[in-house]
């Protein structure tokens, strides 16, 4: 039952059903923000309860409802990317958004890389298809050294994929718009530097936010500056992707193969051509995930910093988008 007198934080999702984390959010608030109480957003949710609305933790969050909050002092992702939150014109220009930064998230998004650059590093996905044929052939081994991985983004999850990756001996180069740098890892800076980055790669990941920059970033153009045989791993945003670049650069025998776990539909349409294209390895969204503790504890206690006076610990640059 929720009170039209208390402060609220709501919880909002025109796409997907939240009421799954209302549990850890309260236990999250009864620790951090008593008095704080959880709504589920709903398009009946009544305006009483609206007008007592302090932050908004969501997903795709109606276009234009935050501007309707009178009380409104946080907007906050339940996930690491906020481009979703971001694409509200009205969102009032002084009003703080907020994106999950989980460590353990981070780790998880590392071992999905990992076990990618491993896969190719160590040839299983042609010994996997010589298997169909029952074939016997051992292939060469190389130390992981000689198997050049490059990172595109470095923020909480870059860094940690890359460390994992320097980690575990590969020869680990980075990429961001602004220079960076990161202990093991040859880091590369800005637009200039994109396409010698590219040139030297096994495998590329993206783990880039997703921007009016970084929007259809991944064409043709973009292909050809990849080497003869590398490999695409897209953990960043589908909408990133030109599509038919990817098949063409795949079936040109350009590139070797493509590691997906993002895409513009999601769920992936069951008539997309990704899923039966030789050389695609589609997985669903899952490469990491924060738990609900982490995004409730997080979100709950950047909720209480607001309603005293404190900036949250986790906003991004909205100018940026990240
Ligand atoms: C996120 C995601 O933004 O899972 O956290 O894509």
């Amino acid at each position: 039952m929720s009170s039209s007198a208390a402060p609220t934080l709501l919880l909002c999702s025109e796409t997907d059903d939240l009421s799954g984390l209302r549990g850890a959010f309260e236990a999250a608030a009864a620790q951090a923000c008593p008095g704080v109480q959880v709504v589920c957003w709903t398009p009946q949710t009544p305006a009483a309860v609206l007008d007592q609305v302090v932050a908004v933790a969501g997903w795709f969050v109606p276009v234009g409802l935050p501007a309707r909050l009178p009380r409104l002092r946080l907007l906050a992702s339940i996930g690491a990317g906020v481009e979703h939150l971001l694409r509200d014109p009205g969102l009032p220009s002084d009003l703080p958004v907020t994106r999950i930064v989980d460590p353990a998230q981070a780790r998880g998004m590392a071992e999905y890389v990992l076990w990618a650059a491993l896969h190719f590093h160590r040839d299983l996905d042609r010994v996997m298809a010589r298997q169909a044929h029952r074939q016997w052939r051992m292939p060469a081994q190389r130390p992981a050294a000689a198997y050049r991985v490059g990172v595109m983004g470095l923020g909480a999850m870059g860094a940690e994929v890359a460390r994992t990756l320097a980690a575990h001996g590969f020869d680990v180069h980075g990429w961001t718009r602004r220079p960076q740098s990161l202990p093991g890892v040859t880091c590369w800076a800005g637009d200039d530097a994109l396409r010698p980055f590219l040139a030297g790669l096994d495998m590329v990941v993206s783990l880039l936010p997703l921007t009016p920059q970084t929007r259809g970033l991944f064409d043709a153009d973009w292909f050809a500056a990849l080497r003869p045989g590398a490999v695409f791993v897209n953990c960043g945003r589908g909408e990133q992707l030109v599509e038919p670049a990817l098949l063409d650069a795949l079936r040109r025998g350009h590139l070797r193969a493509a590691v997906l776990d993002v895409f513009e539909h999601e769920p992936l349409p069951a008539d997309s051509p990704l899923w039966g294209e030789p050389g695609v390895l589609v997985t669903p969204h899952m490469a990491s995930a924060a738990s609900d503790e982490a995004i409730a504890g997080q979100i709950v206690g950047d909720t209480a910093r607001v309603l005293a006076g404190q900036p949250p610990l986790h906003a991004v640059d909205r100018q940026r988008g990240y």
